[in-house]
Parts: structure tokens; sequence; C-alpha cells
């Protein structure tokens, strides 16, 4: 290849890099539910990545400007505020299936997120990780930002032959500034595999509390209940005994098949605020959505309101990825403002942002309805409310043209 139509390839590619990174993210004005925004475009996606850590920019020994490295899907990021400043701390999956952790930063909160010039380097264990992703990321009372992530590794009692079973457990690292990382010995519990362990931000009774899933295989809940809660004495080699189901899962809900926190919860003055995803199975596959609930502010474990349904399902483009069907989310920023920021990928392919605010979202778990759980319930349930706004709209003209 010539070398000016490398020139000519560098430069457009860089160009078109600058303006995906500059554009704008306006409000999805087509959505609306009155719970959040959305946002009409993606909020990082794989062509985030920077040129550098894809193509081999040497001419000469790459005349034709090809990707070297590819990068497959960006999502799942964890998400924490420091100073004014959104950093996201994203799953960058390269295109040989491999994830690591990158942060990406932004003052805006919905566009403009940047990766620092190179991914992060997560120290490892004397168990080296097959494969790591999903961090949440939390500022605990204790001084630290923590980062817990899956740790994914060849299921040693796999039968020869066979190459794809795993073990997943929780790894643990901390860090004051998002670039130096101390890893810490893996979570331990007497679940079998481990995925969306999440730390609470405050100690409980003196103790580090944790939010686990206990499964019992790589990818089925099995005998795991739904989303549990254990203490440990010590970070620095944490171990949980008992866990306790504070959020189970239930026949024919959104949350059937599996469930697991999502962020960290965030801490209201009605009680603590977790967002979490759902999983129930259909004939196309797993169906993933993101739903809330509250709990008690002296009682984490306690769950005081539960609405019924999912808070975020997949919409449009958001259906279709790698895994499709699929909204996961594990990171939320409330800001000083009030407002909330919840980030959540899509379809194991990109991140998105949705805005609301503390008092919206309190409302919306305080007030909604909890799934009655039967059919026939669901209807009173809704006739209920019909009832109510039949009511209102023959004393109120206005709304009786809501009837349309
Ligand atoms: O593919 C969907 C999600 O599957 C897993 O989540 P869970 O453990 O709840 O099934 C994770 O691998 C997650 O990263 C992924 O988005």
């Amino acid at each position: 290849m010539p070398k000016s139509l490398f020139a000519k390839r560098l430069k457009a590619l860089t160009r078109q890099h600058a303006r995906l990174i500059a554009r704008k993210n306006p409000v999805d004005k087509g959505w609306t539910n009155g719970v959040f925004e959305r946002f009409r475009r993606p909020v990082l996606t794989r062509d985030h990545v920077p040129l550098f850590w894809r193509y081999d920019l040497d001419a000469k020994a790459n005349p034709f400007l090809m990707e070297r490295l590819g990068i497959n899907a960006v999502f799942n990021p964890g998400a924490i505020e420091l100073d004014g400043t959104i950093y996201l701390v994203a799953r960058v999956e390269g295109i040989d299936r491999k994830s690591f952790f990158a942060v990406a930063e932004s003052t805006k909160p919905a566009e403009g997120f940047r990766f620092w010039d190179e991914p992060l380097t997560m120290p490892e264990t004397s168990d080296p990780d097959t494969n790591v992703y999903d961090m949440r990321l939390v500022k605990h009372e204790d001084g630290w930002i923590y980062g817990l992530f899956c740790t994914e590794r060849k299921d040693p009692k796999a039968p020869r032959g066979d190459t794809s079973s795993a073990v997943a457990q929780c790894g643990i690292a901390r860090t004051k500034d998002l670039k130096k990382w101390e890893r810490l010995p893996d979570f331990k519990s007497r679940s079998p595999q481990q995925r969306n362990v999440v730390l609470h931000p405050e100690f409980v009774h003196g103790k580090y509390a944790f939010y686990t899933r206990p499964q019992d295989d790589f990818i089925t809940a099995g005998s795991g209940g739904g989303i549990g809660w254990g203490l440990s004495d010590r970070i620095d080699g944490a171990e949980v005994g008992e866990e306790k189901i504070i959020d189970a899962r239930i026949y024919h809900t959104i949350k059937e098949v599996k469930n697991g926190q999502g962020p960290a919860p965030l801490k209201t003055a009605k009680g603590w605020l977790h967002i979490a995803h759902g999983v129930r199975n259909t004939a196309a596959g797993l169906r993933y959505v993101v739903y809330a609930f509250l709990s008690d502010l002296n009682d984490p474990s306690k769950v005081t309101h539960a609405p019924g349904g999912y808070l975020i399902a997949p919409e449009g483009e958001e259906r279709i990825g790698d895994v499709s069907n699929v909204t996961f989310c594990n990171a939320a920023i409330a800001r000083a403002d009030g407002s909330v920021y919840i980030y959540y990928a899509s379809s194991d392919t990109r991140c998105h942002a949705a805005a609301t605010s503390l008092e919206r979202l309190l409302d919306y778990v305080m007030n909604t309805p909890a799934d009655p759980l039967r059919s026939a319930a669901c209807v009173e349930q809704r006739k209920d409310l019909i009832a109510k706004n039949l009511k209102l709209m023959e004393k109120d003209k206005a709304l009786n043209k809501a009837r349309g």
C-alpha cells in the first residue's frame, strides 16, 4: 500500500474517532415513562476505544493499516464520581474473547467519554484469572475505593475433553486513584460459584457486608435462591458463612431464573435504593432486565419495597448484540444535585445511560405496586387503577381527554 494511502486512511480513522467522542447525546424525546430518561445514543462503544490500542501505527510494519488487536465489545461498566468527573470502568472485550478493565472519563454524564491512554493493570492472585469482568466500584467508609468483579477460571474438575466448564468467583481489588490497584484474596463463601458480588458501602455491625449470588454452576443459579447477604470480619481475606437470601427468585416473574445485585445500593433518607438484574427464560433464550427495590436504612438486608416488573428492559437497538435481549446494570451515580445516572449495557455489546433523580426513584420504588404473582390478581390490581382514574376523569374534563 503506498504511504500516501496509509496516511489518508489514518487521517480518516482519526477524524471519525474524534467525531464520535465529541458527538452530543441528547435525551430521546420519543421515550417517556416518567421514571427515567433514555439518551439517543450509547455513551460508550467499542468504537470509543483509542485507535492506538487496536492498530499498529507503524506504516512499515502495517502498510495496510489493519486492526491488529480488535475490540469486540465494551459493556457492563462500573462507575464512580470523583470531584465532579464521572469514571466508567468498562468491561472491554477483545476479539479474542478475553475481557479486561479500562477507564473512560467525562465531566458530562451521558457524553464525551474518553478512554485513558492504557487499560487498567489488574494484579492477579497466585491463581491467575482467565477472564475478569463486571466491576462494581464502591467508595467504602474505610477510605478505600473497592472494585469487586467476576474472576473466571477453567474448572479444574472438568473431565478430559471438556473445554467449557468454568468456575466463577469474586475478585477484590482496592485503589485510591483508580490507577494503582492492590489485589486482595478472592472472596470466599460456601457456594461453589459466585457472580455479581457487591460490597455494601458502610460497615454493618462493624463488619464488611456483601451482596452475593450463590450459584450451583457457571450459568445456572440452581439451588442458589437469589440475591444473598453475608458479613465478613475482614476485607483482606473476605469470607462469609451462611448467605441469607434477601431477594429471592420467584416463579413467573422477571427474576425467575436468576437475579443479581447491580451497583452498591444508593443511600437515601427512606432506605437503601437497590438496582439489580433479573433473568427469565424464553423460547428465544434468556431475557435480562433491570429492576429496583428499597431496603431498610438500619438493616440493608431487609427489603421494604419491591415494585413489580422491570425498571429498564432492552428497547430498539438495545435488543440486539452478542447476547441479545439483555440489559445489565452494575453502575449508578447519585450526584450532589439529586440527579441519578444509571449506567447499563445492552446485549453484552455497548453502554448506555438513563437519567432520573433520587426523588423520582424513591417515588417509583415506594409507590409502584408489587407483583401480585397471578394473572387474576394482576387484573384486579389494574382494575383498581382504572376505577380510580375513571372517577377522577368524570370530575375533570381535562383528564377525560386522556381517554382519547
Ligand atoms: O450475558 C448476560 C450476562 O450474563 C452474566 O450475568 P449472570 O451471572 O446474572 O447470568 C454475566 O456474564 C454478565 O456479564 C452478562 O452481561
